[in-house]
């Protein structure tokens, strides 16, 4: 109701002990609390009904201040956490009312008191090491007893280490969550780089360089020296699983480039072939135009017995011992091993036992000579020409750059003591392809 100055009021009621006056005074809206000792006359300007609304660091509360309110009337009061905050706790009149985020005071007869108080949110800190990453990463403030999930991705080639949560290891986890967090945590994450195997292996006569198994991080290289034993090659090289056969020159070095998962190589070694080092048919040319060193007067013949166009025939002479006739040159057998020397041989007359013909071999420049093949009288074989071969000469032939020699030799009493010989060959493993 509305009354004017000088009106007197009449409250009728059972037990009225409490009346709130709004009043104009000034121009301004005020108000006064009439108990019942005041019935009978306003005393002026009175303390108006209020509730004291505050809210401490963190956060609001709205209203705030002091909310003048109507008697019997009620007043909603809301609390807002700032961001990072939480509402810990709303005390009304003293009285804690715990973490409530609207309060609403009804049927209102008296001042009251609403305060809230704020706590600031968990925050949980994550770091990674070089090499990967914490999501989220830096930090975060979360809700109080939020159970957040944290990923740990390291970078390709790279693995997790280890994970510390406060720390505290978790193990090499890719992912973790956190029981209701209730405190500031913190999350760490460290990586390794990949690492891989290469297993190496090689069969017989030859080796392969590192052998066994050597470890290499993500994105390396290895190299693999693959080396032949003397007189060998590589055959066949297997790189998981597939396997090159190598052509006979070929024995590069294996290189794995930018590893990223395991692997495996193996080696075969195979002889290497036999080959020629040196063989004249005297058809072509006289010894001594082909660096033979003439003895006597050998004939660079064309009657039989023959081998192709020409051949050589030896003569003895009276001049016993000679050797009377000969011929003999230097072969080189660098980087050959394993010498074999093959010829065809005649001969006749040897009738006795200071006359003969002899292929010879000589691991010293001449100066002395080993039979490979002797005919010594008294000797009834074939003029014919026969095939003969040495066997592999001792090791002391093998890779003379200028010491190994052949020589054919006829030692007789007169010329009618002769030996042949035609198709003269040196043969050897080379030592290396
Ligand atoms: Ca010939
Ligand atoms: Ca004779």
């Amino acid at each position: 109701m509305i009354w004017s100055s000088g009106e007197s009021l009449t409250f009728s009621g059972v037990d009225v002990k409490n009346v709130q006056v709004q009043y104009t005074q000034d121009g301004g809206s005020k108000y006064a609390l009439l108990s019942s000792a005041d019935f009978g006359g306003v005393p002026g300007p009175s303390v108006a009904l209020k509730i004291m609304a505050g809210a401490g660091e963190g956060g609001s509360i709205s209203p705030s201040g002091a909310v003048a309110v109507v008697y019997g009337g009620s007043q909603t009061f809301s609390i807002i956490p700032d961001a990072g905050y939480r509402i810990s706790e709303v005390k009304v009149d003293g009285n804690s009312q715990g973490a409530i985020s609207t309060y609403t005071f009804d049927a209102i007869t008296m001042g009251h008191t609403i305060y809230a108080e704020f706590a600031v949110n968990p925050v949980i800190t994550a770091s990674a090491g070089p090499n990967g990453a914490v999501a989220p990463p830096g930090a975060t403030s979360v809700s109080y007893g939020a159970t957040p999930t944290y990923t740990i991705t390291p970078n390709a080639g790279y693995h997790v280490a280890d994970v510390l949560v406060d720390g505290t290891s978790v193990g090499a986890v890719t992912s973790y969550t956190f029981l209701p967090v209730t405190t500031d945590r913190m999350i760490s994450a460290t990586f390794a780089i990949n690492t891989y195997t290469i297993t190496a292996s090689s069969g017989a006569n030859g080796a392969i360089t590192p052998a066994g198994v050597t470890t290499v991080n993500y994105g390396g290289s290895q190299e693999y020296t693959i080396t032949p034993s003397i007189k060998y090659h590589i055959q066949t090289l297997v790189v998981d699983g597939i396997t090159t056969t190598y052509p006979p020159k070929i024995t590069s070095p294996y290189t794995f480039t930018n590893v990223q998962e395991d692997h495996t190589i193996s080696v075969t070694f195979a002889p290497n072939p036999r080959q020629e080092i040196f063989f004249d048919t005297f058809d072509l040319l006289a010894p001594a135009d082909n660096g033979w060193t003439i003895i006597g007067s050998p004939d660079w013949q064309t009657d039989a017995p023959v081998s192709g166009t020409h051949s050589i025939r030896f003569r003895g002479s009276v001049a016993y011992p000679g050797p009377d006739e000969g011929i003999y040159r230097t072969v080189p057998t660098t980087g050959y091993s394993d010498i074999i020397v093959s010829y065809l041989l005649g001969a006749q007359s040897l009738d006795t036992t200071s006359e003969g013909f002899a292929a010879q071999y000589s691991t010293n420049a001449g100066g002395s000579y080993t039979d490979i093949t002797r005919f010594t009288g008294p000797y009834t074989g074939s003029t014919t020409f026969t095939s003969y071969t040495s066997g592999i000469l001792p090791t002391a032939a093998n890779n003379q750059a200028s010491n190994f020699r052949i020589r054919f030799a006829m030692w007789g009493s007169n010329t009618n003591d002769r030996g042949w010989c035609d198709d003269v060959k040196v043969t050897g493993i080379p030592d290396y392809l």
